[in-house]
C-alpha cells in the first residue's frame, strides 16, 4: 500500500474485509505500508494491520514478498510508480484518475500490457449493486435504443476563499499535484460509469470555471494561481447516437457528494442517486394493448437493490438490509482477484482508465478553447 490517506484507507479497508466476504482461492496478506513521514506511516500501518513500514515506494516495488502493489498516492506521483511495479513484475491497482494527462497514462498502460501483469483501476462506483444492476438491465436491452444520459457529481467543500491548496490534504486543489480540479476528481467517476453503461464518448464541448483564483499554498506558503477546474458542465456525443449533459463542482452549497445518473431509452429509463445508494429507479415502457387502465398504472418502479440474487449481494446480509460506500471497495477487490483466478482479467484496466482519461482531456480542452473537441475514443 502506498499512500495512507482517504483512499489508503478505503483500500486498506477492503483488503481486510475480502476474505470475509467472497470465497476465493488467495488470502490477501497485508504485508506493507509506505508514506514519506514514518511517524504517520507507522500509526497507519498499526491501525490497520500492516506487517511492516517503508518511507521509500522503490523499497516497496523491489520487496520479493509483495505482489501487488496498490497506488493511493496523490496523481502526479501514479506514473512513475506504475511503470517501475510493472517493470517488477507487480500486479497493480491504481486509485483514479489513472494520471494527470494522456500523455502520462499511455506509457503507464504500455508497461503494465508489455509486463503482463494484472492492473484495475479503482472507480469504485462501477461496483454498487444498484449500479451495476442497471447495466445488467441495459445489456438485457431493457430500456432500448438510449437517446439521453445526464450525470451529476456535486459537492460544496472549496467555497471558502480561506482554503489553501497543496500538501498532504489538500492536493486535490493543487493543479501540479492533481492535473485538474473537478474533471479529473469527480467527472473521471460519470465519465467512467457513463462509457461502461452507454458506450464511447466521441465529442464534447464543455465550460470550465475556477471561482476562486489564488489560494495560499501550503507548502510554499505563498497565494499563488489556482490551476484547477472548480466546476466543469460538458455535453457530450456518444458512439450509439445519443446525447450526454455532465455537471460537477464543489460550490454547490449543500451537496457533500450528490452524484447522480439518469439514462432514457425508447423502452425504459434507469436512475441512480448515490445519496439513496441500495436503490435503483426502473421504468419500462411497454405497448399497451389498448386498454387504458394499463397506461394508468404506468409508472416508475423502485428497486430495493438488496435481494440475494442482486449483484453482490448474496456475499452480504438477508434481503432488505443495505451495504455502504465501502463495500464497492470490497466488490471491486473481489472482481479484481476472481479475474485473476479466472483469467479473465476484470475491468476498469488501465487501458479502460486511458479512454476515461482521454474523455477528461477533451472536456478540458474545449473548457479552455469553446470548441467541440473529439475525444479519440472510439466503439
Ligand atoms: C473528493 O472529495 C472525493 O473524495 C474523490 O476524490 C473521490 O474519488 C470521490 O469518490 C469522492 O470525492
Amino acid at each position: 500500500m502506498i499512500g495512507y490517506g482517504f483512499m489508503g484507507r478505503a483500500h486498506s479497508n477492503a483488503y481486510k474485509r475480502l476474505n470475509d466476504f467472497f470465497p476465493l482461492d488467495h488470502r490477501v496478506v497485508l504485508q506493507v505500508a509506505c508514506a514519506r513521514n514514518a511517524e504517520k506511516v507507522k500509526a497507519f500501518a498499526d491501525n490497520w494491520g500492516y506487517s511492516r513500514v517503508e518511507t521509500d515506494w522503490k523499497k516497496v516495488i523491489e520487496a520479493p514478498d509483495v505482489d501487488v502493489v496498490d497506488i493511493c498516492t496523490p496523481n502526479d506521483t501514479h506514473q512513475e510508480i506504475a511503470i517501475a511495479a510493472a517493470k517488477a513484475g507487480k500486479m497493480i491497482l491504481c486509485e483514479k484518475p489513472l494520471a494527470r494527462t494522456v500523455a502520462e497514462a499511455e506509457p503507464m498502460v504500455e508497461a503494465v500490457e508489455k509486463a503482463g501483469v494484472a492492473n484495475m483501476v479503482w472507480f469504485n462506483y462501477r461496483r454498487v449493486p444498484a449500479i451495476t444492476l442497471a447495466k445488467q438491465l441495459i445489456d438485457e436491452g431493457r430500456i432500448g435504443r438510449p437517446f439521453h444520459m445526464r450525470s451529476n457529481f456535486l459537492q460544496d467543500w472549496t467555497i471558502s476563499a480561506d482554503l489553501p491548496q497543496g500538501g498532504a490534504g489538500l492536493w486535490r486543489l493543487d493543479v501540479a499535484a492533481a492535473g485538474s480540479g473537478v474533471t479529473g476528481d469527480l467527472l473521471a467517476h460519470n465519465i467512467d460509469t457513463a462509457m461502461w453503461l452507454n458506450g464511447p464518448i466521441t465529442r464534447v464541448t464543455a465550460k470550465t470555471e475556477t471561482f476562486i483564483k489564488e489560494r495560499p499554498h501550503v507548502l510554499t506558503g505563498k497565494v499563488e494561481k489556482v490551476g484547477i477546474d472548480d466546476a466543469c458542465l460538458f455535453i457530450c456525443e456518444f458512439a450509439n447516437g445519443s446525447l450526454g449533459l455532465f455537471e460537477s463542482t464543489r460550490y454547490a452549497r449543500g451537496h457533500k457528494a450528490l452524484k447522480t445518473f439518469e439514462l432514457n431509452g425508447a423502452d425504459g429509463s434507469v436512475a441512480f442517486n448515490l445519496e439513496e445508494m441500495e436503490y435503483l429507479d426502473f421504468f419500462e415502457y411497454k405497448q399497451s394493448s389498448g386498454e387504458t387502465a394499463e397506461s394508468h398504472v404506468r409508472g416508475w418502479r423502485r428497486i430495493h437493490v438488496t435481494n440475494g440474487e442482486h449483484p453482490y449481494m448474496d456475499r452480504y446480509w438477508v434481503p432488505g438490509l443495505v451495504i455502504g460506500y465501502e463495500h464497492t471497495f470490497i466488490n471491486a477487490l473481489a472482481d479484481f482477484v476472481r479475474g485473476i483466478e479466472s483469467g479473465k482479467h476484470t475491468q476498469p484496466n488501465f487501458r479502460d482508465a486511458l479512454q476515461t482519461q482521454k474523455v477528461c482531456e477533451a472536456v478540458l480542452e474545449s473548457g479552455k478553447t469553446g470548441q467541440w473537441v473529439s475525444t479519440g475514443v472510439s466503439a
